[in-house]
């Protein structure tokens, strides 16, 4: 095990042990935030009094996945009672949600277990930041936690890691070595098969949801520069995965745009060849739009999110990766032509 996950589970130890501890998942929480968070109030369980919870209602879907955790979340509505307030797959304020006023006068200790990429707004002040950004989840970091603690892990808390592992690399698209060793071992911890998790973890969408989305995918737009693609399409609510299946189709930048009332919200992709050869990095050009628009971004090289406010035009995201994909494709190839299909 790595030396950073031992002397990491020895600060959040001293952090935590015998103090009135909140392991709060993000607003529009995942399913790696909420399975990190039950997980970590289970293994610290013995040494702290934990409570895990979320910062709004969970939706229908959410809550038959989280109905096996063996500790059901609570919805917090007040820090106030709390000694240490541990944010679990989230590095800013701002994803706090309805409890961001709060969390900005919340005078105990603050600890960061996440697996993101710098955002634009960061925590200030003393906080305990156990960030590890090259890593595919925060599941995964939790299990090293608990592997160094000598957690049990009973079958809830192994299928819980499993599947938020499953979910935030794209069953694996994005992963590394102790990805795949981490799922190996929660795999046969869990007493599942492979197949049970991927169906609880990524359950089929509801036939009108899964219409809605082949819709939005024949309407996509593309761009090709050379032979690397850009494709967007415009896909309420299942903008994310909308964004993951144009690159199963081999786009090489998906945008999955979902304009509503609340805001412009934009699930960036960006393929494996298109991060490795052309060197597209979301997290490097998304900070630019939002702080021109005002808006938000978070995440990963290969996987980010942007939110705009509403009624900005998605040709503000779309152009400024076309002109990106252009850029980097003609310092090799100053012939590659620009096709829009
Ligand atoms: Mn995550």
């Amino acid at each position: 095990m790595s030396g950073d996950y031992y002397s990491e589970t020895k600060l959040l130890l001293s952090a935590l042990r015998g103090k009135k501890v909140l392991f709060l998942s993000h607003a529009r929480p995942d399913l790696d935030t909420l399975a990190s968070a039950y997980v970590l109030a289970h293994i610290f369980g013995q040494q702290a009094s934990c409570t895990w919870g979320t910062c709004e209602k969970l939706n229908d879907s959410y809550t038959q996945r989280v109905s096996s955790f063996t500790i059901q979340p609570n919805v917090i509505a007040s820090l106030s009672s709390y000694d240490v307030l541990v944010c679990v797959d989230f590095r800013s304020p701002a994803q706090a949600g309805p409890l961001v006023n709060e969390l900005k006068k919340f005078s105990g200790n603050i600890v960061i277990i996440d697996h993101h990429s710098p955002s634009t707004n960061e925590f200030s002040g003393r906080v305990l930041k156990l960030i590890h950004p090259s890593r595919a989840s925060t599941a995964q970091l939790v299990a090293q936690f608990g592997r160094e603690l000598g957690a049990d892990f009973i079958k809830p808390v192994s299928a819980a890691l499993a599947m938020g592992i499953l979910t935030d690399s794209a069953k694996f698209t994005v992963a590394d070595a102790e990805t795949f060793s981490t799922f190996s071992f929660l795999l046969e911890k869990s007493g599942q098969s492979y197949e049970q998790l991927v169906e609880r973890a990524i359950p089929p969408l509801e036939i009108a949801d899964t219409v809605a989305a082949f819709h939005a995918l024949r309407q996509s737009k593309l761009v090709s520069v050379g032979k690397y693609l850009l494709a967007s399409t415009n896909a309420p609510y299942h903008n994310a995965r909308s964004a993951n299946a144009l690159i199963q189709l081999g786009a090489d930048v998906a945008l999955g745009i979902f304009p509503s009332d609340e805001g412009l919200f934009c699930a960036v992709r960006i393929s494996n060849r298109g991060h490795s050869v052309l060197q597209l990095d979301a997290t490097k050009i998304l900070p630019a739009i939002a702080r021109e628009h005002g808006g938000t971004c978070g995440g990963h090289p290969r996987a980010a999110q942007l939110n705009l406010p509403p009624y900005l035009s998605e040709n503000i995201i779309l152009d400024t990766f076309t002109h990106e994909l252009q850029r980097r494709v003609k310092k090799m190839d100053k012939k590659a032509s620009v096709k829009i299909y």
